[in-house]
């Protein structure tokens, strides 16, 4: 691996990419039809939390504009897979969701470069988890093994490691497990083998805080979800600035906090550099 993308690797986000709620969010996907109950308002204002935090974690906020006719579109994790200075725009594994990848492709554009995965292949971002040098796949029902592939054959040159984690039924690999960065991995007990991140500091989330196992790094700051007093506690043992924002209303929707947002360099602070 050239020192570049070794410094790509290390490298803190500049930027988050998010979209705003769509008026139709209660008609979002949602296993137990829990989105039906969604308070628009409400799940509107923790949106406009999540963007103030990521503000205070230094980050510049690039908001798309709400697509009705997309009920889930605020969850732009899953539209790409972002690797230093290049993100493969993906084909989310819910055919609902397929059309929400255009505009954010049009936003990464004038960032990154960009590879698309080729169909029929799918796979969600938030089955993508990069830690240390291994970028981790969740096989799910979201992302295929041919997902998988391409992901590798993309990934590899790039200088890293793609290493499949079979998930069972679990919606996203980011479900139950998130990476904070500094060795240190959040991972819900009795899911995924901690024997996947060898070398790696596994903070384990009891089952009452599942939910929170997805959390937020940026740097030295994680954005945990309110609510869940004992992984802010590991956490925040673990050395790092906690920010907490309400996630009720995503919830609802089967998302939570790093289905919000896709963070990158721009390519124009790194020619600026
Ligand atoms: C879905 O089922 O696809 C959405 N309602 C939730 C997606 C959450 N995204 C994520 O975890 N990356």
């Amino acid at each position: 691996m050239s020192s570049q993308e070794q410094t790509s690797r290390l490298q803190v986000p500049t930027h988050a990419l998010v979209r705003a709620v769509s008026a139709r969010f209660r008609d979002a996907v949602s296993r137990d039809g829990t989105a039906a109950g969604i308070d628009l308002d409400r799940a509107r204002d923790q949106h406009g939390l999540y963007v103030d935090a990521l503000r205070k974690c230094g980050l510049i906020v690039e908001i798309l504009p709400a697509q009705d006719d997309l009920p889930d579109a605020c969850f732009v994790e899953d539209c790409a897979v972002v690797l230093g200075s290049a993100a493969m725009i993906t084909r989310p594994g819910h055919p609902a969701r397929l059309a929400e990848t255009v505009e954010v492709e049009e936003a990464l554009a004038r960032h990154l470069d960009l590879t698309r995965l080729a169909a029929p292949a799918t796979l969600d971002g938030g089955d993508c988890s990069k830690v240390g040098d291994v970028l981790y796949a969740g096989a799910s029902s979201r992302t295929s093994s041919s997902g998988i592939r391409q992901l590798e054959a993309w990934a590899r040159p790039l200088g890293w490691s793609v290493r499949a984690v079979e998930i069972g039924d679990t919606l996203h690999l980011k479900t139950v497990t998130t990476a904070l960065g500094r060795d240190h991995v959040l991972l819900t007990e009795n899911t995924v083998s901690a024997e996947h991140f060898p070398g790696q500091k596994i903070l384990g989330v009891p089952a009452e805080e599942a939910y929170a196992a997805n959390a937020l790094a940026v740097g030295d700051r994680v954005i945990v979800s309110e609510g869940y007093p004992r992984v802010r506690e590991l956490v925040e043992k673990a050395g790092f600035t906690i920010l907490t924002v309400p996630t009720t209303e995503f919830r609802k929707a089967d998302g939570s906090l790093t289905c919000l947002s896709i963070l990158f360099t721009s390519s124009d602070l790194r020619r600026a550099r």
